[in-house]
């Protein structure tokens, strides 16, 4: 892969670029019911259970302020997430599939797939490590051998959550490192030319993990116009700049799924609105339609219950405020899910991922 070499550094090709699909006689509908070949679902712990009894297959659990539940059956991907919630009681981030899901195990990647997705995760071995970075590329390596054995080719989707993101070791901060044990990791395996959409925040809770979600074929790269690609990022920000695209857009059938990664009041590669939550709101929402609207444009994106957003929060006291914007943005029909977390440039006080669904050309109610 050529994200982050040298040579991207000065100029990516497609930096920028936004698509061309050829959807523009198609009708997007809002799907949120068995049509979606997965759903993600922000739960407490008495709704997973629900889940598990409703949903033709779990892909995997994730949860927030919670280790693994005793009513998950064994065949069940979990990972605990250093994260928790901003307020309230654990919750959950439930992968749901239309059809039963097999559970895998290879080397320390724990995940489930169908014949289409497969979800993984695992925990870094940072003790058993000699550094983060090589902990970090350990754990992508084994990434990459578990969508081998697994007959998966693509990532489509990663989260990564590092505790003590930006705490300085040796005299390298930690996301920095982890940017390099990610950086070497795509650059030996990942087999398409840019990184798909990624989340990399830090938590205090337990250990470092990754998940994922992969595909057959890799998903669409979206760059946001109003950002340099993380990928071209200077190295004012560390010696490899982090491997992730601003969004990513995977295809099944009549199926589109649309991952935002984690957006934030970025502009250029500068951060703006120091100090001053409502500015760094404003600029992640705009950041957010940019690439919305780089995504869609040869179609409208409708507002609703197609979207859920991941938020992380500097300060768990700017839920309300977050939350009154997205509303006043996207409507009140989303999904919501609110994390006490610690960003990448500790300047950032809020961080936001999104995830939409969407049928083409199929009107489903
Ligand atoms: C940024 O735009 C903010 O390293 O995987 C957002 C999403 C961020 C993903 C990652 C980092 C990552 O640079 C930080």
């Amino acid at each position: 892969m050529q994200a982050g070499s040298k040579a991207a550094r000065i100029a990516f090709p497609i930096e920028g670029v936004t698509l061309q699909l050829p959807v523009s006689t198609l009708e997007r509908t809002v799907a949120t019911g068995p049509e979606a070949p997965f759903a993600v679902r922000y739960v407490n712990s008495l709704a997973v259970r629900a889940l598990l009894n409703q949903s033709p297959g779990i892909l995997g659990v994730v949860g927030f302020g919670a280790d693994r539940p005793d009513f998950l059956p064994a065949s069940c991907p979990f990972v605990a997430a250093p994260l928790a919630p901003s307020v309230g009681d654990a919750m959950f981030e439930v992968w749901c599939a239309t059809s039963p899901c097999r559970p895998l195990k290879i080397g320390p990647v724990t995940g489930a797939c169908n014949d289409d997705l497969a979800f993984g995760a695992v925990t870094l071995d940072e003790a058993g490590s000699p550094s983060l970075e090589a902990a970090v590329e350990a754990a992508y390596l084994g990434v990459f051998d578990f969508l081998d054995a697994a007959g998966f080719a693509a990532p489509i989707r990663f989260w990564n959550y590092l505790t003590a993101i930006t705490e300085d070791d040796s005299g390298l901060e930690r996301y920095r490192r982890f940017n390099i044990g990610r950086h070497q990791a795509f650059s030996a395996r990942l087999r398409q030319p840019l990184p798909p959409a990624a989340s990399g925040v830090g938590g205090h809770r337990g250990a470092s993990v990754i998940y994922f979600l992969a595909a057959h074929q890799a998903a669409q790269a979206v760059e946001n116009p109003r950002q340099v690609s993380a990928y071209s990022y200077p190295p004012i920000y560390g010696p490899r700049s982090p491997s992730f695209s601003r969004a990513s857009i995977h295809r099944l059938g009549t199926a589109e799924t649309l991952f935002v990664s984690g957006t934030a009041s970025i502009v250029g590669h500068e951060t703006r609105h120091l100090g001053d939550l409502h500015g760094q709101i404003a600029e992640t929402i705009e950041n957010l339609r940019a690439l919305i609207g780089a995504a869609d444009q040869a179609a409208p994106a409708p507002l609703g219950d197609c979207w859920a957003f991941k938020v992380y929060l500097h300060d768990s006291g700017y839920r309300e405020t977050v939350n009154r914007a997205i509303e006043a943005a996207f409507g009140s029909g989303c999904q919501r899910l609110y994390l006490r977390g610690d960003m990448c440039r500790s300047e950032l006080l809020v961080e936001i991922e999104a995830f939409r669904h969407f049928e083409l050309g199929v009107r489903s109610r």
